[in-house]
């Protein structure tokens, strides 16, 4: 009987996480390296088991002002990337050393082109023609992600529960935790 009991509840509480609104809470969280905020921070979610994620609007990594835009894009593993180029000059877009390994060619004004990062992996981008042109696609195998902004705040949403989290950022070792999602969870990202 008391077996009974304890597996309805059981039940419910997993019936409650999945319909409870959305579904999903927010992690609001701050990434820092000693007292410095940290922008393009990325942190992750292990989600195993995570639902496909519904179509979007694909990312764009843009081209603009002799700059990539954003400088840090993160994406779940499978997504296509837009990447075109909205610059007054010709550029190229190449990844040759960890994650996904492409070159786009030097391509014109107004082109679209598109990569698809179908592993997890921190992609690194140049342009031949621009050596001062860099920036990073940070591939997860989770739905559950964020970067952070200039202040090194992030929101991050996720269904309630554990999970254990990853964070990278360019330059530093990565970190890992525990955190438990309840609607109320923050995260502090700590690199020293
Ligand atoms: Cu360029």
């Amino acid at each position: 009987m008391r077996v009974w009991i304890l597996t309805a509840a059981l039940v419910a509480c997993v019936a409650g996480r999945v319909t409870g609104g959305s579904g999903l809470r927010d992690v609001h969280g701050v990434a820092r390296a000693g007292v410095r905020p940290v922008m393009d921070a990325v942190v992750w979610f292990d989600a195993p088991d995570a639902p496909a994620t519904a179509a979007v609007a694909r990312p764009i990594l843009d081209q603009q002002n002799l700059d990539f835009l954003p400088h840090v894009l993160v994406v779940r593993a499978g997504t296509t990337v837009k990447f075109p180029n909205n610059d007054r000059v010709f550029h190229n877009v190449f990844s040759f050393r960890d994650g996904k390994k492409f070159d786009l060619g030097v391509y014109p004004i107004g082109a679209v082109k598109y990569v698809t990062f179908d592993r997890a992996g921190v992609s690194r981008l140049f342009c031949n023609i621009h050596p001062g042109m860099a920036a990073y696609v940070v591939a997860v195998d989770s739905p559950y992600f964020a970067a952070s902004d200039a202040s090194g705040a992030f929101t991050l949403q996720a269904p309630a529960g554990r999970y254990v989290y990853h964070a990278w950022r360019a330059g530093a070792a990565p970190l890992a935790g525990e955190v438990v999602v309840d609607g109320t969870a923050t995260l502090e990202l700590a690199w020293r």
